[in-house]
């Protein structure tokens, strides 16, 4: 296999798919030299199996606004590999949704719950609604409609959705409501579900909390911790809330948080109390950043984000592609010692070379935030065994994942001079539990 090629191949397949080709190429141009060990992977075209999606489900959602007009939407589910277990991965609804984003988020799912040592294959789902300015009303409807068309695909054994962008704990339970309605069976088949009808806990807090353990991990390789760092957070939802708590109570110091308008800089630190209003204004009333700005009296800075701000330690938690090349070069010019990804590849290519180029702590998203999905693995199995587990254990649980995942990229990744090359590491740890599975089940 040359990736090179596959990857022309791929481009001119699949015209117009640029997060696609994005994703599949920073795999394929580390996996290339293992791959190549393994002339029997070839001979069964693995790498275009692993590469396409074994399905995409396309629909149109019908809904009805709050004035009365009926809106069309686009829906999609893209099951791309279930070699090691159900098809598996959140539902994003935002604007920018299309099939090229869900095919990268679908593939980099694959690898990154093959890390995480569960049995889930890979999934994404979505669509272009946006639940922003939208009344419950209109969310609920619009989840509805979405269910009508989705449920036939989806099942605790086949395909088992859970929240991204845009899809939290509202609605994943009005998504939940609409399957149980339609199938009239209470099975575990989404995740991220209300801890009254079969949630877990720990659920919420899992991708933040499973970045900052990742950290830790990463941190603990140079002999340092959190303790007085100075933290740089992007977005302020489910990931950055809870990645800020995390930090918090390791000692760290959180400075910035944003939206997609832009980002606040509070020197002395979003402390917990302050914490407590972002996750109320994000989550209760549905605001927008900038008015933390206004009632604490900090920086607002409107269509930026915060990588030029000063740090030790810089966690992406909004959304793709989030860190340009001159990003980077800001971060590693103002001393950042690690780079650790909430969101899923949040940095450009280009801002990961700058990152590995300066030797420092970088991990991308598929290793560092598999903690959230790893948690829907818990969720499942704790619903199929009809039984709930404590925080305590769940925590435990997630925790030494974490670590199993830090130590399989150290085990993957290092490179001679003795740097990990994280990247490296956790997409030859994931791809080879995929590719082993894939060839014992034969050619289909
Ligand atoms: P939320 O919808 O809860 O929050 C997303 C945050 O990112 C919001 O602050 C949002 O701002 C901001 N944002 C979204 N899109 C953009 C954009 N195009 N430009 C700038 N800011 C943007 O989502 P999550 O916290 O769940 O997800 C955040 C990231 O983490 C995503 O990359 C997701 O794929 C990834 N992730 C999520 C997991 C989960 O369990 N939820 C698990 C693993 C990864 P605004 O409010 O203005 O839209
Ligand atoms: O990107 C992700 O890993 C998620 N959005 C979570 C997926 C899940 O099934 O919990």
């Amino acid at each position: 296999m040359k990736s090179q090629e596959v990857i022309a191949q791929l481009e001119q397949r699949f015209p117009g798919q640029p997060e696609y080709i994005q994703a599949v190429s920073q795999v394929l141009n580390t996996i290339e030299e293992v791959y190549n060990q393994h002339p029997e992977f070839e001979a069964a075209n693995l790498i275009e199996r692993l590469c396409i999606p074994d399905r995409i489900v396309k629909f149109r959602v019908t809904w009805t606004d709050d004035k009365g007009k009926v809106r069309v939407n686009n829906g999609y589910r893209i099951q791309h590999n279930n070699a090691i277990g159900p098809y598996k991965g959140g539902l994003r609804f935002h604007a920018s949704v299309n099939e090229s984003i869900l095919k990268f988020l679908a593939f980099e799912q694959t690898f990154k719950n093959s890390l995480t040592t569960l049995p889930m294959g890979g999934a994404k789902g979505g669509s272009d609604f946006s639940p922003r300015g939208k009344s419950n009303a209109e969310v609920m409807r619009f989840c509805q409609a979405f269910m009508t068309e989705l449920w036939r695909n989806i099942g605790p054994d086949t395909d088992v959705p859970a929240g991204d962008i845009g899809v939290g704990g509202r609605e994943v339970g009005y998504l939940f409501g609409m399957y149980k309605k339609l199938t009239r069976e209470h099975t575990g088949t989404l995740t991220g579900k209300g801890l009254e009808f079969g949630g877990s806990l720990v659920r919420p807090e899992a991708t933040g909390y499973g970045n900052v353990y990742f950290l830790m991990e990463m941190l603990k390789t140079k002999g340092q911790d959190l303790k007085g760092k100075r933290v740089l957070i992007s977005g302020s939802g489910n990931v950055a809330q809870y990645t800020a708590e995390k930090v918090l109570q390791l000692g760290g110091t959180v400075l910035t948080m944003s939206d997609s308008n832009g980002y606040i800089y509070d020197p002395e630190g979003i402390d917990r109390e302050k914490l407590d209003y972002i996750m109320e204004l994000k989550n209760l009333y549905r605001g927008r950043i900038r008015e933390y700005a206004e009632k604490y009296g900090c920086k607002y800075v409107e269509n930026a984000r915060p990588w030029h701000e000063v740090g030790d330690i810089a966690l992406p938690s909004a959304t793709q592609n989030e860190i340009d090349e001159e990003d980077a070069k800001a971060l590693v010019a103002n001393g950042v010692i690690a780079v650790s990804e909430g969101a899923n590849m949040p940095s450009t290519p280009a801002a990961i070379k700058v990152f590995q180029e300066a030797r420092i702590l970088y991990a991308p998203g598929k290793a560092a935030n598999a903690g959230g999905v790893s948690v829907s693995g818990l969720e499942m199995s704790q619903n199929s065994e009809r039984l709930s587990w404590s925080s305590q254990e769940v925590d435990n649980r997630l925790h030494s994942i974490m670590e199993n995942i830090h130590e399989n990229c150290v085990k993957y990744g290092t490179l001679p001079d003795g740097y990990v090359d994280y990247v490296k590491g956790a997409n030859i740890s994931g791809f080879m539990k995929v590719a082993r599975a894939m060839m014992a089940q034969g050619i289909i």
